[in-house]
């Protein structure tokens, strides 16, 4: 039903050459990939490139971010129209990091998801608590908090028209990755969530997981059954073990 979906995303990482080399390799093997839809989400001044690359491919990609205003005075942002305007279409929208290190708000996370959508983009909503926030039982309380943003703004067809992404913060960059059981219980809790608004939109929104995916924990976490793919970082960058990913969803 739901068509799983690997993304990569880059980060701030690599150069011209790199991001050439990468999306060459993912190119060149991505006829093995059965299932899954493949997507990268490279740093803003290489999609250009990117985008030329992957012309006639199916390889989708996007932006790892976007702005929250549609036009206009605001130095150093880029729109969700300009993305549109060259072939994109998925943007990461609330990533932890960008909560963290950008003062990111659920307000402004919510104003990004709507210009997205607007400009007929697909966001790729983040949720994720913190190792301090899941030790203190308040997993669920978190995600809700980071949903609801969205679903009690925008309602439950914008949440359907998009990604949520589950990336416990504790599994960004460390090398720890929740458990397949840890992670499908917040999918189910967030799918269960969105089923409270509407059952439709429930069972059509993918919901992926990010957070230290590699091709020796893919298969598992990808096999439950409220993961429909991943939001991949570290793995991302380098073709063979972004292609065992999307292979093992
Ligand atoms: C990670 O896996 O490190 C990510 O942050 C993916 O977005």
């Amino acid at each position: 039903m739901r068509q799983p979906l690997v993304a990569g995303n880059w980060k701030m990482n690599g150069s011209k050459a790199d991001a050439a080399d990468l999306v060459n390799g993912i190119k060149a093997g991505a006829a093995k990939v059965q299932k899954a839809e493949i997507a990268v989400c490279p740093p803003f001044p290489y999609l250009q490139l990117i985008e030329g690359l992957l012309a006639g491919s199916n390889i989708r990609w996007g932006s790892q971010d976007v702005s929250n205003e549609s036009d206009g005075a605001f130095t150093g942002q880029v729109s969700a129209r300009m993305l549109k305007d060259f072939g994109c279409t998925y943007a990461i929208i609330g990533h932890s990091e960008r909560r963290m290190f950008n003062a990111e708000s659920d307000a402004l996370i919510a104003k990004k998801y709507d210009q997205a959508l607007a400009a007929g983009l697909t966001p790729v909503l983040c949720v994720g608590e913190s190792l301090e926030e899941r030790e203190h039982g308040k997993t669920e309380e978190v995600v809700a908090r980071h949903l609801d943003a969205v679903l009690e703004g925008a309602g439950a067809k914008a949440i359907g028209l998009g990604v949520i992404a589950y990336e416990p913060v504790w599994a960004i960059g460390t090398g720890v990755t929740a458990t397949p059981e840890q992670a499908q219980e917040v999918h189910a809790f967030l799918r269960q969530r969105i089923a409270a608004k509407s059952q439709a939109e429930a069972e059509a929104v993918r919901i992926l997981y990010g957070g230290s995916m590699k091709p020796g924990n893919a298969m598992e976490l990808i096999g439950q059954a409220d993961i429909d793919g991943g939001l991949i970082g570290g793995a991302a960058l380098k073709s063979s073990d972004f292609l065992a990913i999307c292979a093992a969803a």
